[in-house]
């Protein structure tokens, strides 16, 4: 059996629990339609996803485990153009939109709904937005799915329906440490990811437009290897030739994270002295205490059409899904 209940805290506030047969538990919650908590039945449970011990803090704090979006990453110069139509979005990055602006997608409080059957559980996070949010175009109703399955894995589906044409470009900013405590340092995780290039970036975390074969790179993790002591904030452009795209390991190798998705990259972001000390459940936030794992098309798409297109127009709705899984 696998099964949903809704739950209240003072510290975090509505939640809602989901958990299977081998007794793994994901608790999510409606502000921002985030990822708290993902245990894993070993030892006293072991928690791989990196929190605040606090909904104020994920929300004072924004990214955590949140939904991102309209667009997740840096929109150059926060100008965009759709049909010969020029938009301007919100300047909160130095001159660039970073996650959808000030009020990205995290901000909102999404309503949800439940359903549960004897294999699969899970809530779905629907908002609507109104024609102009953000400097974005349409009215445009969001949703996202988070469904847990009886065998340890955890999907996360994105669905989009709008008005008129507009940008949409979502993921998940979930933060994993796999040894369960963000402590310690992330730099023994052993990482594979099926990507052979990775796509150039700024100063500033924009893209170039160009890509770089990660060969002889920091970036060259086709053979599984430790992440080591490098802050990546970097796009990885995926193969899509293998069963998963990505995979990280704890240290002591008792847990296996895959990941699978139908977008064309996935940028990993290690966190470093800008999270340092953060109030995160099990403690003070270690430098390089945990990586973002963050599904996406690639970001500078709606600039570069040789990374694809994410527009989303009326007659198209968007439709994505990206599956974690736990091995342990
Ligand atoms: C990631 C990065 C950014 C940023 C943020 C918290 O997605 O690309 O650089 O700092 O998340």
């Amino acid at each position: 059996m696998t099964s949903v209940k809704q739950l209240t805290s003072d510290t975090m506030g509505t939640i809602y629990e989901l958990t299977n047969e081998s007794g793994t538990i994901v608790r999510v919650s409606p502000e921002g339609a985030r990822l708290l908590d993902w245990v894993i039945p070993i030892e006293e449970g072991r928690d791989i996803v990196a929190g605040y011990d606090s909904i104020q803090g994920h929300i004072d704090a924004r990214y955590y485990g949140a939904t991102i979006g309209p667009v997740a990453g840096r929109i150059a110069g926060t100008r965009f153009t759709i049909d010969g139509k020029e938009y301007q979005t919100e300047d909160n990055d130095g001159g660039n939109t970073l996650h959808g602006g000030f009020n990205g997608l995290d901000t909102d409080t999404w309503l949800a709904e439940t359903f549960e059957d004897q294999t699969k559980a899970g809530v779905i996070f629907t908002t609507d937005r109104r024609d102009g949010t953000g400097g974005f175009p349409g009215n445009v109703r969001y949703q996202v799915t988070y469904t847990l399955s009886n065998d340890n894995a955890l999907s996360l589906t994105y669905d989009a329906v709008t008005d008129q044409a507009t940008l949409f470009n979502p993921t998940n900013h979930g933060y994993f440490n796999l040894t369960g405590d963000t402590q310690k340092a992330i730099d023994t995780h052993l990482v594979q990811i099926n990507a052979n290039h990775v796509a150039e970036t700024n100063e500033d975390v924009t893209t170039t437009g160009a890509k770089t074969a990660v060969a002889g790179t920091k970036f060259d993790f086709t053979k599984e290897r430790e992440i080591g002591d490098t802050l990546l904030d970097d796009p990885f452009l995926l193969d899509h030739e293998q069963e998963w795209d990505l995979q990280v390991t704890s240290p002591d190798q008792k847990v296996r994270l895959t990941v699978t998705t139908d977008r064309p990259a996935v940028v990993i972001y290690t966190t470093g002295t800008g999270e340092v000390g953060a109030a995160m459940k099990t403690g003070p936030m270690a430098n390089h205490g945990a990586m973002a794992i963050e599904t996406q098309g690639v970001p500078g798409t709606e600039k570069f059409q040789q990374f694809g297109d994410i527009t989303l127009r009326p007659e198209t709705p968007f439709h994505s899904v990206t599956t974690y899984r736990v091995h342990f």
